[in-house]
């Protein structure tokens, strides 16, 4: 029992000092309290802010070293006399809700049962349903095109809880009971299809390249989706700022169109991921109030409570709202608000503070009685708050992330509010509705069956008219069609624009230059002095100085421009900066001075290579995303690429991006000077491995051009979802003028280049060598040594893409072993017999890469490869390439071996060639 009644002196004093325990001089504080009281009355929150700042700024003066606490009290943010009013109807959204919750169940279940090794998650939707609907029923906005449409919200869905994305489109009519029943069944789905059902295979998460269709944001890997949804809402400003796309509203004015908002789903456990949070400033500092996120802290991961003696939330707010994000506690649903009225002496929050997240889920699995006793059972204070109540009604008691009225409220309050991004940390239960079995256990992540009685529970507990049998056959569930449920939920995603998610590919195409329009200096060099890379920023200036594809390209670095030679394009066309330019450049006067602009063109990331990738991502997936094509080159140091960011790159393939990766000054041996974890000898490896990413390693500048523009050519107007990694370097060579003839080579990965000057016309032997990239000049030398050291005449090819040629040999082989075409040669081979003798190949990366091909070269022809297996070194490029046995005089002594042992030249020549350019063995650079 209350020991005072309310409001009286003795209750007062007690609060007090619950309140404000220590305090020596309470009647002083109590002055100073009333005051602020009385402002607030008064003056209103406006004045009392401002006053509270003055105060902060007085406490400075007195050096008091005294800061506000970011952590706030463990309950909802949103008052009970602030929350917006639900406009919905909300028995038949929790009916909705229930009936969602109801088939994504059905659908895991039932995929288990037919194959126990298919996997799905019950427990994660379980606790996202409600976050999600709300969205579906009242904020989340589909495209629209034309006058007064809308571009679409951009929602990234928690991977696991895809179950629920689709038992909703099952409802929409969009995808049939037969698809929800070959969940995670793609491959037999496609074959079921093939033989004329029109059945679709649903991927297990969010997958674009599984279902183009459908998702838009692969979420799957955690903290992808964290990171991409901050930059996919800076892109969506970057447009605009840029004119690109229509402003959106920076008002909250009656009637204004909605402006597009990012929405990003996450999970609590998620958050520990570095990407996670890696976003938060850059969203902060850019005032992105077009992003929201939600993260579903349901307060388990999958082995166990994400912060078992702590509080998931309060970290997490602390970390938000440090970084300068707005932050909505959503804990408690409504029917704690009754509670909370009675709570004169806040035991409620004092229990909370006391009660670490592994107490929460020992509550959130066990029942109403266990409750009552272990939670309510604290205190007599806690212990009057329920009484009245009975343990089924305690039971009952819901999460705010529960409670369709509260998570409306935040919703509400999140697209309000202006000036900085927002998240609201919506408190749920893993497992909600599981019963015994599921709700809150430490196993529910794993669980992928629901049987028997727990089935019949959870048909009870959500009111599901369902007959028994039904719910023990886990059949799915369909309202008829005019039930008030379907014309709800059909009523309010037509206001909002129709169904979601759905990915659109429609983008109006991109006109592409003529190559010699753009890249005139590249084809015709005529022996120019001039480094690939040099090449590539000489093409993009050209690129972008095109009316009508110029602005459509997104320059992207990490920081390393100025390495790059790209300095000149700052003052061409501005770095972004949504504040334009509040100071004077150090550099004002120069023609090639640091200019930020709020259109500028430049995305200038600093240094995050995740942060710049993710950029590229939404600047490559745009077309889908907003309708628009925009072609994003990301230019970085290539070590930093596939093997820093290599799971971003995946998953931007996996959102069919278009666009080019630019790995500079590439290749181990290129790099001179900068070491072991700068110089990249894998990064083509890593690059084959990712099934839409065509990778080239040219050697020349027009080899640049006509890759390049091939590459926009795919992207731009044929609409290929593939995107090109071009690796470039910073050595400056004599640029050859391209030879006719080589352009369907070049673009096919293989070509035959000049026979070199001084070739042996009645040679001692012949031999090919094969080179790429920066190793291929190497491999000119080599072939000048052969023909003047030892009258052997080397056939040249330039290989400006192993991994097409081997792409190309694998598909001739399976449809020939398979039974399909017969009798195509692979590219490879057919170039590869034009030439003679044994063949050397060599470049700048490690063996496995020229490798590849090795099935391809033609029959009883020796394939020797060369490479830079092993850890970079700090030394000159021609040192590198001695100790790496790439450099002229290793490759002709490979060449020398191979003829050697084919028996086509003496066998002591290697022997003479060793002796002549001083080698012998010693340790392997790749040893360890
Ligand atoms: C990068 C990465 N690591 C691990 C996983 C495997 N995984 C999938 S879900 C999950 C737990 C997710 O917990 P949480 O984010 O709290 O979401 P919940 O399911 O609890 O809603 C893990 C570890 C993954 N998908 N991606």
């Amino acid at each position: 029992m209350n020991p005072a009644p309310p409001g009286s002196p003795a209750f007062e004093a007690l609060l007090h000092a619950i309140r404000f325990p220590g305090d020596s001089d309470p009647a002083e504080t109590r002055e100073w309290l009333d005051a602020l009281a009385t402002l607030v009355r008064e003056g209103g929150a406006e004045r009392a802010r401002f006053v509270l700042g003055a105060l902060q700024d007085e406490a400075r003066r007195h050096a008091l070293a005294w800061q506000p606490q970011r952590q706030t009290p463990y309950v909802n943010t949103i008052a009970l006399p602030d929350q917006a009013p639900f406009p919905g109807q909300l028995e038949v959204e929790q009916r909705l809700a229930a009936i969602m919750r109801w088939n994504a169940l059905a659908m895991v279940v039932r995929a288990n049962r037919r194959q126990g090794e298919l996997g799905g998650h019950i427990a994660s939707y379980a606790s996202a349903a409600d976050l999600f609907e709300v969205g579906f029923n009242h904020f989340f906005r589909a495209r629209v095109d034309g006058p007064g449409g809308h571009g679409g919200d951009l929602v990234f869905f928690q991977p696991h809880s895809a179950p629920g994305v689709y038992a909703r489109a099952f409802l929409e009519g969009r995808l049939t009971e037969d698809d929800l029943d070959h969940y995670r069944q793609e491959v037999a789905a496609a074959a079921a299809r093939a033989g004329g059902g029109g059945v679709r295979g649903l991927s297990s998460y969010p997958h674009p390249w599984l279902m183009p269709d459908f998702w838009q944001f692969p979420t799957g890997s955690m903290g992808l989706g964290p990171l991409s949804a901050v930059y996919q809402a800076r892109f969506l400003r970057y447009l605009e700022h840029r004119g690109l796309a229509p402003a959106s509203d920076r008002s909250t004015t009656e009637g204004a169109a909605p402006r597009r908002r990012v929405w990003g789903f996450f999970g609590d456990g998620e958050m520990d991921e570095p990407e996670s949070l890696a976003g938060l400033s850059i969203a902060a500092r850019e005032r992105l109030d077009n992003l929201v996120f939600v993260v579903n802290c349901n307060l388990q991961r999958l082995d166990g409570p994400v912060r078992g003696n702590g509080r998931i939330i309060d970290e997490l707010e602390t970390v938000f709202a440090g970084a300068g994000w707005h932050v909505i506690k959503l804990l408690w649903g409504s029917d704690w608000d009754a509670l909370f009225a009675r709570d004169h002496t806040q035991a409620l929050a004092r229990a909370f503070a006391r009660t670490v997240d592994g107490q929460f889920q020992t509550f959130s699995a066990n029942d109403g009685a266990y409750n009552r006793a272990r939670f309510f059972g604290q205190s007599p204070e806690l212990e009057v708050l329920v009484n009245a109540m009975t343990d089924d009604e305690i039971d009952r008691l819901h999460r705010g992330g529960h409670d369709l009225v509260k998570i409306h409220a935040a919703y509400a309050a999140a697209v309000a509010h202006r000036g900085a991004p927002v998240v609201i940390l919506a408190k749920t239960m893993k497992g909600y509705g599981m019963g015994a079995s599921g709700q809150g256990r430490m196993t529910t992540h794993q669980q992928k069956k629901l049987e028997g009685a727990d089935l019949l529970d959870f048909v009870r507990r959500f009111r599901l008219p369902m007959s028994e049998d039904d719910a023990l056959a886990q059949r799915f569930f369909r309202p008829a069609d005019d039930s008030p449920e379907m014309r709800h939920l059909r009523a309010r995603r037509a206001a909002l624009g129709g169904a979601l998610p759905a990915r659109r590919a429609d983008a109006p195409a991109l006109p592409v230059p003529a190559v010699d329009g753009v890249a005139a200096f590249a084809l015709q060099a005529g022996g120019k002095e001039m480094s690939t890379t040099m090449a590539f920023v000489r093409l993009l200036a050209n690129l972008l100085k095109l009316p009508e594809l110029g602005p459509r390209i997104v320059p992207i670095v990490a920081d390393e421009a100025r390495t790059f030679g790209m300095a000149s394009l700052f003052r061409q066309v501005g770095i972004y900066a949504p504040e334009g330019q509040r100071y004077e450049p150090e550099d004002a006067a120069s023609l090639m001075s640091y200019r930020e602009a709020r259109d500028g063109q430049i995305l200038e990331e600093g240094i995050t290579e995740a942060g710049a990738l993710a950029s590229w991502t939404a600047a490559a997936t745009s077309h889908s995303t907003h309708g628009l094509t925009m072609l994003p080159f990301y230019i970085y140091y290539s070590m930093f690429g596939f093997q820093r960011v290599g799971d971003l790159i995946w998953a931007a393939a996996d959102q069919r991006s278009r666009g080019f990766l630019i790995g500079a000054t590439a290749g181990r041996t290129t790099l001179g000077g900068e070491g072991l974890q700068h110089q990249d000898g894998h990064s083509h490896l890593v690059a084959t491995t990712v099934p839409n990413c065509i990778a080239w390693d040219p050697a020349f500048a027009y080899e640049l051009a006509l890759i390049v523009h091939h590459g926009m050519h795919r992207m731009l107007v044929l609409g290929h979802d593939v995107f090109f990694y071009l690796t470039v370097m910073n050595q400056n060579h004599a640029q050859p003028s391209q030879p006719p003839g080589v352009a369907e080579g070049v673009l096919r990965g293989l070509y035959r280049l000049p026979a070199p000057a001084g070739a042996p016309d009645a040679p001692a032997a012949r031999c090919t060598l094969l080179g790429s990239g920066a190793i291929l000049h190497e491999v000119l030398v080599a072939a000048a040594w052969l023909a003047e050291h030892w009258q052997v005449r080397a056939d040249l090819c330039s290989a400006t893409s192993f991994g097409e040629l081997a792409r190309e040999g694998l598909s001739i082989e399976r449809a020939r072993v398979l039974g399909g075409e017969m009798g195509a040669l692979p590219w490879a081979t057919r170039i590869l017999r034009e030439t003679a003798g044994p063949i050397v190949a060599a470049t700048d990366y490690v063996r496995a890469v020229p490798e590849q091909i090795r099935a391809w070269v033609p029959a009883g022809r020796r394939y020797v490869t060369l490479g830079t297996d092993g850890f970079g070194r700090s030394d000159s490029r021609a040192q590198l390439r001695e100790f790496f046995e790439v450099s002229p005089r290793h490759i002709v002594l490979r060449a020398l071996q191979a003829l050697a042992d084919d028996g086509a030249i003496d066998a002591g020549v290697p022997a003479a060639a060793r002796a002549r350019y001083g080698l012998a063995a010693g340790p392997d650079p790749w040893s360890v």
